[in-house]
């Protein structure tokens, strides 16, 4: 009830309520995007497969002038895999232990960035071309307070433009130009790519880079599929810059998930050069996280950190105040963050430790050390997720007030595409 939100209030108030004031408002007013990148993993970024870079876009992309890229970054997602990337993307709050928020709490009051940025003027979007009943994001959104959904219906699903679970990179990012310039600036717009999705299938005719020889038909074909999604966001980022968009637009870039999972392992151990071992695959939960900010010098940032993280980064760099929202995360470009980042199976990693299924690691060796290094921590971990469950079971922010912000009212949205 209300006191049990009282006491969260309290306690994300006294834990995450930090920034860098240097960049907060760099980006005031701007446009912003989010592209997830399907199942993009860091150990990707600069990987070669025999002398020949896989992502050649996004590795130049880490170097560019404008944006920060950060380097021990990892997804939090439980089995609601790019739907719970999105979740804590939107709402600085963890998935749940099981099954898919988006699925199971849809009908929960949220106060998501889409409503938060609607307050500040912002037109919101989401865009995909899967249809707006997977993972229930039609119900979902609505909850977020996204006005517009470009699903499957806007695309043209042809066999040519599909595969696997819907529209390839390429077509899909060139259909959703003409809808994005459509959108009232400032817009907040988000891209969900879908090529380099499991088990990783191409169409003979999209085949650009050649496949792996692991030993693992998935594993093979994941180097085909991310150089595929590569290319489709650099001719993403050239439409940009065609349109003028390019300099008055945020753009975040994230991997969703893993895309290996262990069952992999092997064929990841050749890839590697490395065996998997738990410690290992924890740091193998590295995600590539950019952000691009028009006008602003960039950096690599080493910051340990994961997707709940990234709601107040983005707020803060557009000079909107946090404080008022429930928020189970920090401000990546703050200097004094606690650098801990719990996955959703209460495992976790920090700047220095590593602690997987009871087993604590230090990062710097891999080497297992007394638990007690860990139990410290383990205990905010626990805490962390306990209380961000709780605002969801308990949809906790139905008796949640933030001041300035305007309720969701669900009844008002309607993304059926209507023909004229
Ligand atoms: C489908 C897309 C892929 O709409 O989000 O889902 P995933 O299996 O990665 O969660
Ligand atoms: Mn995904």
């Amino acid at each position: 009830d209300g006191d049990d939100i009282t006491e969260i209030e309290n306690y994300v108030k006294a834990n995450f309520n930090t920034r860098n004031q240097e960049y907060f408002g760099k980006a005031k007013g701007m446009n912003v995007i989010y592209v997830s990148l399907e199942s993009f993993q860091t150990f990707m970024i600069d990987y070669k497969l025999n002398g020949q870079e896989v992502t050649p876009f996004l590795n130049r992309l880490v170097h560019d002038k404008n944006t920060f890229y950060f380097d021990n970054f990892f997804h939090q997602t439980g089995q609601g895999k790019t739907s719970d990337a999105e979740f804590m993307m939107e709402n600085a709050l963890f998935p749940l232990p099981q099954g898919a928020v988006f699925m199971t709490k849809a009908q929960n009051t949220y106060q998501a960035l889409p409503a938060i940025l609607k307050g500040q003027g912002y037109t919101s979007a989401s865009f995909h071309g899967n249809y707006k009943s997977f993972w229930n994001r039609e119900q979902m959104y609505k909850s977020l307070g996204y006005e517009n959904f470009f699903d499957g219906e806007f695309y043209t699903m042809s066999d040519e433009n599909t595969i696997n679970y819907g529209m390839k990179d390429k077509p899909f990012f060139a259909e959703s130009m003409p809808l994005l310039e459509g959108l009232q600036e400032p817009f907040y717009a988000k891209f969900i790519s879908l090529s380099n999705h499991f088990p990783f299938p191409l169409d003979e005719e999209d085949v650009t880079f050649p496949a792996g020889d692991f030993g693992d038909t998935a594993v093979n074909q994941y180097f085909q599929t991310a150089h595929y999604m590569d290319e489709a966001l650099q001719q993403f980022f050239e439409d940009l810059k065609a349109k003028g968009l390019y300099d008055r637009t945020v753009i975040v870039l994230y991997g969703d998930h893993y895309g290996i999972s262990e069952n992999h392992h092997k064929a990841m151990a050749k890839v590697l050069g490395t065996e998997i071992t738990p410690f290992e695959n924890a740091q193998l939960q590295r995600t590539p996280l950019y952000i691009h900010v028009p006008g602003t010098e960039g950096k690599i940032v080493h910051t340990y950190g994961g997707q709940v993280d990234i709601r107040p980064t983005v707020l803060h760099l557009l000079g909107i105040e946090t404080n008022e929202y429930i928020t189970f995360g920090s401000d990546l470009l703050a200097v004094d963050r606690e650098q801990t980042v719990p996955f959703r199976n209460g495992d976790f990693v920090t700047k220095d430790f590593t602690f997987i299924k009871g087993v604590c690691y230090v990062n710097e060796t891999g080497v297992e050390i007394d638990n007690r290094s860990c139990d410290s921590i383990n205990e905010v971990v626990k805490t962390m997720l306990d209380l961000s469950d709780k605002v969801v079971y308990g949809d906790l922010l139905r008796f949640y007030h933030p001041s300035g912000f305007t309720p969701v009212d669900r009844t008002t949205l309607d993304y059926s595409k209507i023909d004229v």
